[in-house]
């Protein structure tokens, strides 16, 4: 049978799953920045569209709203990272400092700019209350330092959650881990809680650790630490028995996988997986560990060789839980068009009763820099009293849907050029127009002071 939305909870409330999506950025382009990220690499140079990005982004957020999903939204930072370049030794007046970046150091300007924390799946690991030792959601910011534009997402990251969810009582956000290779973490893309009636299991999937006899991929970096996932793990205060680490295949990883989440998706007692996703098929240790409601689906090479999996993105779906009950997957466009991607999804669908639908959903802006569905939005489990603790206007209905929209018709370009992210004026159009945006999400702090 499959699993209703709403977990069972006896004698209390029912969790429910909030998809948190990263609102794309003003700045969103294409600058090559990810090593190992196929696409980001394959696209690196071109103008960005940002106005279509983040529609796209609206509408998929929309569409699960409208599926009866849990939906809100996360604001973007305000790129370029003045405070970063600053670091880096481009000082002056505010106005001097863009164009000089761009004149002598256009590169840096390009990383400071990127619009990545619109991927919020790589935002944080998160824990629900009902596993955690001291019964609050736990969040830890990831440290991202393995790719340099990507670290810089910490601490606005940290700020955004922390103005967010602020309710101490209820929620915790914790500090980023140190940012050393050690506990090098990107978040939730590399992390899935799955449920059965007999267990709760974090599964956390690793691609480097401290022990040199782990055999690493050759080509491109394995970015996630398995010291990192054990950090967050002793964060939350999660058991032992609710662990499980798994360690992303090399070759996987070396096709183009960055995260296990490219591979991967799991939700409740269903796990989808490529036969590459990690080392070995953890079959034997999953079942024991969940008992005989977990349905596991494997694609091997043969069905879908690794290569189409990283280029279409299926497992980058997002599988969710409807308030039937029963699942349905959100795939990329991509995979539609993929016929190995595409007889996959079938499969699963035509095989198990869990899921009941596959919806493609149109998010190319974001897939030509290696992000697709589940890529945009991080998952939250909460109860209905920490929901109601949010303190801002996060949750997406059709208001917000339609304030945002206007929001971004009123402030996007359709073009944004390496040159542009060099122009002062660019950027104080953008700082005004997010200043607007914490208005209209009723954040309450200025995250664009
Ligand atoms: O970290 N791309 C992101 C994509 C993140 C996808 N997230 C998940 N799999 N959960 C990354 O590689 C490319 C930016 C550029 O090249 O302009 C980038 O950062």
């Amino acid at each position: 049978m499959p699993h209703p939305e709403i977990e069972p909870r006896i004698g209390r409330e029912p969790m429910r799953e909030y998809n948190f999506d990263g609102l794309v950025g003003p700045t969103h382009h294409y600058a090559g920045l990810s090593h190992g990220n196929l696409a980001s690499f394959r696209h690196g140079g071109q103008p960005g569209d940002p106005r279509r990005a983040a529609l796209q982004g609206l509408e998929k957020a929309r569409f699960l709203a409208q599926l009866g999903v849990g939906q809100a939204l996360l604001p973007p930072p305000l790129r370029p990272n003045l405070r970063a370049l600053r670091r880096l030794g481009f000082s002056g007046a505010s106005r001097d400092v863009l164009p000089r970046v761009l004149r002598v150091a256009p590169e840096l300007l390009a990383a400071t700019a990127s619009s990545s924390a619109m991927w919020s799946a790589n935002a944080a690991t998160v824990a629900p209350s009902c596993d955690t030792a001291d019964g609050r959601v736990h969040f830890t910011p990831a440290n991202l330092c393995s790719m340099f534009h990507r670290s810089l997402e910490a601490e606005t990251t940290t700020a955004t959650l922390r103005a967010m969810f602020a309710d101490a009582d209820r929620f915790v956000v914790h500090e980023p881990l140190p940012a050393s290779s050690v506990f090098a973490d990107e978040g939730a893309a590399n992390h899935t809680r799955l449920a059965t009636a007999d267990a709760v299991l974090h599964v956390f999937g690793w691609g480097r650790s401290a022990d040199p006899s782990a055999p690493g991929p050759r080509a491109y970096p394995a970015r996630q630490a398995r010291e990192a996932s054990a950090a967050c793990a002793r964060l939350h205060g999660l058991r032992e028995d609710q662990l499980l680490f798994l360690q992303q295949a090399p070759a996987g990883i070396d096709a183009g996988a960055f995260h296990s989440d490219v591979l991967s998706v799991g939700n409740q007692q269903l796990l989808l997986m490529h036969e590459l996703a990690f080392v070995g098929t953890p079959e034997r240790e999953l079942r024991a560990r969940l008992g005989p409601e977990l349905e596991l689906i494997v694609a091997r090479d043969s069905e879908l060789p690794c290569a189409e999996a990283v280029r279409a993105y299926p497992f980058n779906s997002q599988l969710v839980s409807l308030p039937s009950g029963e699942m349905a997957l959100i795939a990329p466009e991509e995979s539609r068009h993929s016929p190995a991607a595409r007889a996959f999804l079938e499969r699963v669908l035509n095989e198990r009763n869990a899921v009941s639908a596959v919806h493609y959903v149109d998010v190319n802006g974001s897939m030509r820099n290696g992000g697709g569905p589940a890529c945009l939005r991080l998952r939250v489990p909460l109860l209905a009293h920490e929901l109601a603790a949010i303190s801002a206007r996060v949750l997406l209905d059709d208001a917000l849907y339609q304030d945002i929209k206007t929001w971004i018709g009123r402030h996007y370009r359709d073009r944004v050029s390496p040159q542009d992210l060099g122009d002062p004026d660019f950027f104080e159009d953008n700082r005004l127009a997010l200043s607007e945006l914490s208005t209209l999400l009723e954040l309450p702090i200025d995250l664009y002071d």
